[in-house]
């Protein structure tokens, strides 16, 4: 990652992340990256953090009537972990998604940003750990664009690592008894786009929120035309998604755990 933690943030594991916990998240302005690469030295310049959580959830797309991610946003309690809750519904295209995003982390200012996209056929809640600065569209968005290996930032880094504490939240999930996993690709699709555009964006504005990505299976009704696909109830998306925000919002440094794939 482009920051660096300081040698005493590996001793405060499972705090809630205050004022301390934000300035250990500053970039060292000796940090040995490029200058267009650097943060700004005061995440919060731009003014203080609010005690929200967004939540984004997509619009169908596909050809699909309903979209499982924004389902589990019409789910959620207002609250989770003393955050307020806020979801936002985003466009299935490419550009606008990031448009709409970054507008609600402009208008909101909230100290975690949590979206959420299907991935058919997955079987468990998957915690992406990385977003990749590639466009590779295999059909076309809602309004009709197929990028084919294009970049999201042309001047952007190849990659964001979610801010999220993927391992814990992805731990917290099962501890709820909700199937959850990290994984290792959001894909090259809009979902992806969308993961890499807020996290980019967050980084370029200094804006300090963390911020990460959920795919979510495929709903138990879109697969009664599906044998063989793995689906799971919105209701219990929800619930490992409550998990993981709960997660996020208390674990200021992620957990040393494997969730490593020899794939
Ligand atoms: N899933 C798609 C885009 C929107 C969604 O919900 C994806 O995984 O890229």
């Amino acid at each position: 990652m482009l920051r660096r933690r300081s040698k005493t943030a590996k001793v405060h594991r499972h705090e809630t992340p205050g004022p301390q916990a934000r300035s250990r998240r500053r970039a060292r302005p000796e940090a040995p990256v490029p200058p267009q690469l650097r943060v700004r030295a005061d995440p919060l310049a731009g003014g203080a953090l609010e005690d929200v959580v967004l939540v984004t959830g997509f619009e169908p797309f596909g050809g699909e009537r309903t979209n499982p991610s924004w389902e589990v946003c019409t789910r959620l309690p207002r609250a989770i972990a003393g955050l307020r809750v806020e979801t936002r519904r985003v466009p299935c295209e490419f550009r606008r998604a990031i448009e709409v995003a970054a507008a609600a982390i402009e208008g909101l200012r909230p100290r975690l940003v949590v979206c959420l996209g299907l991935a058919g056929g997955r079987a468990h809640l998957c915690l992406e750990r990385v977003a990749i600065n590639v466009d590779d569209a295999r059909a076309a968005d809602n309004a009709g664009a197929a990028p084919v290996d294009e970049p999201i930032a042309p001047h952007g880094p190849p990659a964001y690592f979610a801010t999220l504490p993927v391992k814990a939240a992805a731990a917290a999930m099962r501890a709820a008894g909700v199937p959850a996993e990290v994984s290792n690709s959001a894909g090259t699709y809009v979902c992806n786009h969308l993961m890499y555009g807020v996290l980019h964006f967050i980084a370029a504005s200094g804006h300090g929120a963390r911020a990460g990505f959920i795919h979510v299976p495929y709903a138990e009704e879109q697969v009664l035309d599906k044998p063989g696909t793995p689906a799971m109830s919105v209701a219990t998306m929800a619930r490992g998604v409550e998990a993981a925000i709960a997660a996020a919002a208390t674990h200021a440094v992620d957990l040393k755990i494997t969730e490593g794939t020899l794939d």
